[in-house]
């Protein structure tokens, strides 16, 4: 018992001097923090839902949809800014998306996924 147990110890202590990450899941999700003014695409909304911005302004929609950790596995769900006059991101689960708003107005938007019941939209003044 001893002998198996010092064995098992030397094995995962090169696992661990073997590179940083070489172990980690392929599908590890990455959350995006949405910069000053933005907007997190959370699991399942839009955070801020509503927003008031200037005329040319850009507005960044960042994806924080992925849960777990890199030991039990990430779960990343697929959301999308898709805007009633047509315009939208990909549905992706990961990632960024920006429109700049040259129009005054009020632009309504949901996620092609959950419909309605994940949807915001952005004041134009
Ligand atoms: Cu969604």
């Amino acid at each position: 018992m001893k002998v198996v147990f010092v064995v098992l110890a030397v094995a995962s202590l090169s696992g661990c001097g073997g590179g940083y990450g070489a172990t980690a899941p392929t599908n590890q999700g990455v959350n995006t923090p949405p910069p000053a003014g933005g907007i997190s695409v959370i699991n399942n909304s839009f955070s801020p839902a509503t927003k008031t911005v200037a005329m040319g302004a850009t507005v960044q929609w960042a994806w924080n949809s992925c849960t777990g950790d890199a030991y039990s596995g990430q779960m990343c769900t697929s959301h999308s800014v898709t805007f009633d006059d047509g315009t939208t991101s990909p549905t992706q689960d990961q990632g960024t998306f920006n429109r700049t708003f040259n129009a005054a107005g009020t632009y309504n938007y949901h996620c092609l996924v959950h419909g309605a019941a994940m949807s915001g939209s952005i004041t134009v003044q």
